[in-house]
């Protein structure tokens, strides 16, 4: 008994950081700006068969409709109410998604904006993804129901009710982040609401929620709506689950708060990864590969099972949000797939692979203008995500989950699991490798001149097929074949002008 209340208040502790995936599923994937009918298909016909943990998908509640500019993709981060009702499609849609996904294994993740409702300067109306009423400037959002008393209007001290420092704490909690409706999340009839909202969806059956905006909420508001959640639906859960909750608090150092204030209540972003990686991968600032040898911790990072992990995310993929230049994305697409690659073979943090996209960048002085420009759509309607010949996506989605050397390093983590970060080797310069105890092992050759080393891997003897070149089919490999010997040693080369310059072998690519 004693044992048992002991396991449990471990349970209790530990459980929203885990994101609940099915045993042996190791990331999720984030399926931006997707509809819910395509994310079902994808979830049974790709997902699933490719050891794909979960789905975060763009916020389901009903947003505000802007047409100036014509439907951008942030108007989705402006609610009008907690409907189920978007471009992604209605509340029968979304329970069949789940449902769906849920049957293969696949979780699903909502990015949940409950920080605020839509811009101060929305005007009023009936303008929305679901026809519902509201009107900004008296705070009215009758869907809800939210009036003037449940925001934050007279809480802020900034002199324009606007976060004029995010540095400030204050700030940025009480007042308007770019503009937004702040909400009262001191109140406990907001906190209902919201929870309200987060419950409705658990009980439909998701696994847990990215919480948008975390950093401009009191960490004890969130923890008072985290508090009013459900366990998660037992008809795919085991009972007693904690929803899944990472928290986007873009910290890279200088605030006058913490990503650690928000340690008690789940996971917490790491945007310090994506844009210290893509430093290294870019080799800006003298950077270095051989450096990573104390990826993590030893980079200054949160502790490694608080962190949540990704390369580039929505914002920062087109110059909104935190990171800067450094980011890598489907644009810089050999260097963007080392980094993937990198992200999924090494054991810190809980990644996120990232999911675009295509619009017409074009940048005029260091900005790109076109950054608002919402999904591939006909008359503001979403486009299905078709399927090529080739198994990449067509009309207008990029799809990077779909492309092989980042779909095998998703197959490779899940392999890998539990393994420790074993026979690390490197040149001094930007020829790496290491190793995940006899599982897997991975080399890169990010110099300007060729590689040929023989290196311990780690590994029982055997030919391997590289997964990055190409796949095991039928036993038989259509890439690069690596062989390792009895001591566990191998020979690579790499040629610094590879298509990709970087090989991955593991246990289940053995020939
Ligand atoms: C839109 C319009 C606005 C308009 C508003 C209301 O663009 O002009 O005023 O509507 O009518 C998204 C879009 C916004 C959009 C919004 C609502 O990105 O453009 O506004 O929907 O439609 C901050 C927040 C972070 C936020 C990020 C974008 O902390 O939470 O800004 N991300 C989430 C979502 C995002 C969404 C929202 C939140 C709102 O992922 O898609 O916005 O729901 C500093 C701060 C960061 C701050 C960035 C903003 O970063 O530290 O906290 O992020 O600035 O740029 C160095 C520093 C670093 C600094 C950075 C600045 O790197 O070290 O700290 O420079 O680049």
């Amino acid at each position: 008994m004693k044992y048992f209340l002991l396991l449990s208040v471990i349970g209790l502790c530990w459980a929203q950081y885990s994101p609940n995936t099915q045993q042996g599923r190791t990331s999720i994937v984030h399926l931006f700006e997707w509809r819910w009918a395509d994310i079902a298909k994808e979830c049974e016909r790709y997902l699933a068969p490719h050891g794909f943990g979960g789905v975060q998908i763009s916020p389901p509640n009903e947003n505000i409709v802007i047409n100036s500019p014509y439907r951008p993709w942030w108007e989705r981060y402006q609610p009008i109410s907690y409907k189920i009702c978007t471009r992604s499609g209605n509340e029968d849609e979304f329970r069949d998604m789940v449902t769906r996904c849920n049957n293969v294994g696949v979780r699903i993740y909502v990015d949940a904006v409950i920080n605020h409702m839509c811009g101060e300067g929305a005007g009023s109306g009936t303008g929305s993804t679901c026809g519902s009423y509201f009107n900004a400037q008296n705070r009215e959002f009758p869907a809800v129901p939210y009036s003037g008393w449940d925001f934050n209007d007279g809480k802020c001290k900034s002199g324009s009710g606007g976060i004029e420092n995010y540095r400030d704490a204050a700030q940025a909690k009480d007042c308007r982040l770019v503009g937004l409706l702040d909400l009262a999340l001191g109140k406990d009839y907001v906190r209902s609401k919201i929870a309200d909202y987060m419950n409705h969806l658990i009980d439909i059956g998701v696994a847990g929620f990215r919480l948008d905006a975390s950093k401009h909420m009191w960490p004890g508001d969130i923890k008072a709506i985290v508090d009013k959640l459900h366990n998660l639906n037992i008809s795919w859960f085991p009972e007693g689950s904690r929803p899944f909750i990472y928290q986007e608090v873009i910290d890279l150092g200088g605030d006058e708060f913490t990503t650690s204030e928000y340690f008690g209540t789940g996971r917490v972003t790491e945007f310090k990864y994506g844009t210290k990686l893509g430093t290294v991968i870019r080799k800006w600032n003298g950077e270095k590969m051989a450096y990573l040898k104390n990826w993590g911790k030893g980079w200054g990072f949160i502790p490694s099972d608080r962190a949540l992990v990704f390369i580039d995310n929505h914002d920062n993929q087109r110059g909104h949000g935190a990171g800067g230049a450094s980011i890598l994305t489907f644009w810089d697409a050999r260097l963007y797939k080392m980094a993937v690659g990198f992200m999924l073979a090494h054991p810190y943090g809980f990644p996120r692979v990232m999911s675009s996209y295509h619009w017409p960048r074009y940048f005029e002085n260091g900005k790109d203008v076109n950054d608002w420009i919402g999904p591939p759509n006909n008359n503001g309607i979403i486009k299905e995500v078709t399927i090529n010949e080739d198994t990449t996506c067509g009309n207008g989605w990029v799809c990077e989950h779909r492309w092989r050397q980042i779909r095998n390093m998703v197959i490779f983590r899940n392999v890998v699991d539990g393994q420790p970060f074993t026979n690390w080797w490197d040149n001094g310069s930007n020829q790496v490798a290491f190793g995940r105890g006899n599982r897997g092992f991975i080399v890169f050759n990010n110099d300007d001149w060729s590689m040929s080393s023989t290196l311990q891997t780690g590994l029982p003897a055997g030919t391997y097929c590289d997964v990055i070149s190409g796949d095991k089919v039928h036993g038989n490999c259509t890439g690069i074949e690596i062989s390792v010997s009895d001591d566990g040693n191998a020979q690579f080369s790499i040629s610094n002008s590879a298509e990709d310059p970087f090989i991955a072998i593991h246990a289940e690519s053995r020939l």
